[in-house]
């Protein structure tokens, strides 16, 4: 079986009860994507979590309160916890130390292995062997029994057999490892990555502490994170750069069974779209599942029982479930036994039981909250209540919108250059900044699959607005109609009417104001198409070089020396003309062609969604009310892009 493996293990060989050696760490070496998802930078983080998440095991059993993470100077990684220490006596079956085993042999389970899952305190030590198999050399020591053991590996193979190399009064375990750059695309560690995986894990944790350290030259950093009040300080943070309408963070909790469910949420005043994270075992389920279900359901029949109770909601008004969660900051945490992670990417919970774990928690505990804060559930149905007219008035302006295009027949934007081929996956749009760039750039496309659409009118902020406003406004609604797939809950992909949709501004401030506005709507509206790759930034030049007849533009300052050396050619001392471009609408069709629009020589940025909190921050931050974070978050990244992308 061990070398027959193609990937899928067989029902009857799966079993909690029955963890078996299911094949060797060749097949790992030779399939590393099948372990960890991919080589790349992603992968390589992930060895990481896989030897922190059993020390995380160790912690959630009660065993251990304190792990550290350490980037060496030498690229290494090294994770200390003070737990019970890996097991070191010799186990009957294999006749060989259990350290030795965790080290060696592939557990099922993982999260790209197939058909098992990892269990808070259930399945121990899975990916240990994983994660050593990957890397060049890999060092346990173990304190117990009074002892350091220690063991060595290279690549998986055992490089010195377990020994005892000391005495120690403490206990715990301690891994060094060193990812084999012959797997790994990049082996660079990305301390901001690492250290925001431990705070969040930090806080799904309470009372667990854990230290991230930098040691490479140059980069010393080290933080310790340990909250006390987990999720509930996990909200306070989420909402720190916002306005909470309650004090204090709501915390809900109960169990059934073996299962337990806790949440924390807290509304906030400045803020009209949702922030919803969800975890199963620690894994973060960013396709939601069951728990959030329940949360949704419950929270929304909670909301109307209360409100008709009240009589805040009369006759037959109804809140939805996105009026109830308008503004709010919420945290689903769930612990459960044989957790079965569904979809594409694993990252949906699909255990039903704790749907009504969650719903129970929700109706009964939320209830007597609102109950006994009467001031605080005023506050809440307020902001619901206030919701729901919005959204009316946003199904109006809707209404009209679709009225007045049907009754003049015009469902495109007049002032939209369309291109001939309708097959959107071969069409793109560029949506430039003011009529002399759109000008320009309307002579430049080619107009085969080129779209071009100006805008123009005052820009919405819509970090303060709701949907209601976003179709009254002159600037967005020929965003929408011209993309044609609709915003918020109705976005639909499939009505998309170009799948590279390109913002064209100056690299200049309001270049790049107008692009984070932009952002900033397609993050609240429209948010499938920055998920789904379809938002570019297009790069204009900054420089210009003249010699003669000769003109090169250069969008990179660090390649601007080896660019006017490349024009000199032969003669050194040519006369080359260096001019910083003053703008898009400056540069003659002719010239945007070559730079900025023509697929064959173009820079084209694609924007990236990859940390939902990170996003979230950086759009409230820059487009939110507060002044002051703002101004800390310009100086601190001194640079005008939004950087949605790592
Ligand atoms: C520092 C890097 C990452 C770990 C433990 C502790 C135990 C353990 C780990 O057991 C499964 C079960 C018993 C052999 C369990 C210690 C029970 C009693 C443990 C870690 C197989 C593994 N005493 N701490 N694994 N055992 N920390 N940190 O990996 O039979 S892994």
């Amino acid at each position: 079986m061990a070398d027959s493996y193609d990937g899928n293990i067989a029902e009857e060989e799966y079993g909690a009860s029955s963890i078996q050696v299911l094949e060797g760490l060749e097949a790992v070496r030779k399939r590393p994507g099948m372990y960890i998802g991919s080589t790349s930078l992603t992968g390589l983080h992930h060895i990481v979590y896989e030897i922190v998440d059993n020390a995380i095991d160790e912690a959630l059993g009660g065993h251990c309160d304190e792990i550290n993470v350490t980037i060496g100077k030498d690229g290494t990684i090294t994770v200390i916890d003070n737990g019970r220490g890996i097991p070191v006596d010799i186990q009957e079956q294999t006749g060989k130390p259990a350290l030795e085993v965790v080290y060696t042999v592939l557990h099922a389970g993982g999260k790209f292995g197939g058909g098992g899952y990892k269990v808070a305190g259930g399945l121990h030590g899975v990916g240990a062997s994983v994660v050593n198999a990957l890397s060049s050399f890999l060092i346990a020591r173990v304190h117990r029994n009074g002892n350091i053991y220690e063991m060595k590996f290279a690549r998986g193979d055992i490089t010195q057999e377990m020994t005892i190399v000391g005495e120690t009064d403490k206990i715990g375990t301690e891994v060094i490892f060193m990812p084999d750059s012959d797997i790994f695309e990049d082996c660079e560690f990305c301390y901001d990555t690492l250290h925001a995986r431990m705070r969040e894990q930090a806080f799904l944790n309470a009372g667990l502490r854990i230290t991230t350290r930098d040691e490479r030259v140059g980069r010393e950093t080290e933080d310790t994170m340990m909250y006390e009040g987990g999720i509930i300080e996990f909200v306070e943070y989420l909402n720190r750069n916002k306005t909470p309408l309650h004090e204090n963070v709501i915390y809900l909790t109960g169990k059934s069974g073996e299962s337990m469910g806790e949440i924390a949420l807290q509304y906030c005043g400045d803020v009209y779209n949702e922030f919803l994270l969800s975890f199963a075992n620690n894994i973060n389920t960013a396709d939601g599942g069951m728990h959030e279900t329940g949360f949704k359901s419950a929270m929304t029949r909670v909301l109307n029982d209360y409100g008709k109770k009240t009589n805040m909601l009369k006759g037959d008004e109804k809140l939805t479930g996105e009026d109830c969660r308008e503004g709010i900051t919420a945290i689903i945490s769930v612990r459960l036994m044989d957790a079965q992670f569904e979809g594409q990417t694993k990252s949906k919970l699909g255990n039903s039981e704790i749907r009504t774990l969650v719903d129970n928690i929700v109706s009964e505990k939320l209830s007597i909250f609102l109950e006994e804060n009467p001031a605080v559930a005023r506050v809440i149905m307020e902001k619901a209540i206030t919701a729901s007219k919005a959204r009316e008035a946003a199904r109006k302006a809707r209404e009209n919108i679709r009225k007045k295009n049907s009754l003049e027949g015009m469902t495109l934007p007049g002032k939209l250059a369309d291109c001939n081929e309708t097959n959107p996956e071969l069409t793109e749009i560029y949506i430039v900044e003011g009529d002399s760039a759109g000008g320009s750039a309307k002579g430049g496309r080619d107009s085969r699959f080129q779209a071009i659409l100006p805008l123009w009118g005052k820009m919405l902020n819509v970090e303060k607005a709701r949907v209601d406003k976003v179709y009254g406004n002159e600037k967005l609604t020929p965003v929408i109609t011209a993309l044609g797939a609709g915003i918020g809950e109705e976005f639909d992909e499939s009505k998309l009417r170009y799948h590279k949709v390109i913002i064209m501004a100056d690299a200049d401030v309001d270049g790049s104001h107008i692009r984070t506005l932009l952002l900033t709507f397609f993050f609240r509206f429209m948010r499938p198409l920055i998920e789904g790759g379809y938002v570019y930034a297009a790069q204009p030049p900054l420089y210009k070089l003249t010699r003669g007849k000769n003109v090169r533009y250069v969008i990179d300052p660090e390649e601007l020396d080896t660019a006017i050396a490349q024009m000199r050619g032969e003669d050194s001392r040519a006369k080359v003309e260096l001019s910083r471009n003053k703008g898009l609408g400056e540069m003659d069709a002719h010239e945007l062609w070559d730079t900025t629009m023509n697929p064959e020589t173009r820079v084209l940025k694609r924007i990236e969604l990859t940390d939902a909190i990170q996003a979230d921050e950086v759009f409230t931050v820059l487009m939110g009310e507060k002044v002051e974070p703002r101004k800390e978050y310009i100086e601190k990244n001194a640079k005008y892009a939004v950087d949605l992308d790592t």
